[in-house]
């Protein structure tokens, strides 16, 4: 059985579009309007993260979860997430870069590992590039507290 991984991320960094590629359907843009929570994924809205007070339901959805993993598409030009975070959560937090068909993945890749990430996945959701990883990483990694 997959770990559940939850989904962190600014508004249009790849969220959706990346559940869409993790569970083989069609990729096709749709706003995420709530948090949502199926199978072995849950999606957040962007907003949640750009915002401190709805940043407090990020927190107590991530006990729901296996994984964190916090997203940085390749092309943002800075980072929401803050130095050192990971061990504010007793969850694996994994990074995970999409868009790495754009400029800079390598930026992005260092921004992710500055907040505690150890392990970081490159995606592009559109091509699949890096899907089977990160689905293998979530049908063996079994070091959660
Ligand atoms: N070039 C490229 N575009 C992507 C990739 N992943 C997502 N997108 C596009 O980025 C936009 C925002 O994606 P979305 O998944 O809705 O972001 P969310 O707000 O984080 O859920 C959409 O137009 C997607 O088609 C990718 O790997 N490469
Ligand atoms: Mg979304």
């Amino acid at each position: 059985m997959k770990q559940k991984l939850i989904l962190m991320g600014r508004s249009g960094s790849g969220k959706t579009t990346l559940t869409q590629a993790l569970r083989g359907q069609t990729v096709e843009y749709a706003k995420t309007q709530s948090i949502a929570y199926d199978d072995f994924l849950i999606d957040t809205p962007g907003e949640y993260m750009e915002n401190h007070e709805l940043g407090a339901a990020l927190c107590l959805y991530a006990y729901e979860a296996d994984v964190v993993g916090l997203l940085i598409a390749a092309n943002e030009d800075f980072s929401l997430f803050p130095p050192c975070i990971t061990c504010l959560v007793n969850r694996e937090v994994i990074g995970i870069v999409t868009k790495i068909d754009k400029a800079d993945p390598a930026r992005a890749e260092n921004w992710l590992r500055l907040s505690g990430c150890e392990t970081v996945f490159h995606i592009n959701s559109l091509t699949g590039e890096g899907i089977p990883e990160l689905l293998a990483h979530l049908e063996t990694n079994k070091n959660n507290i």
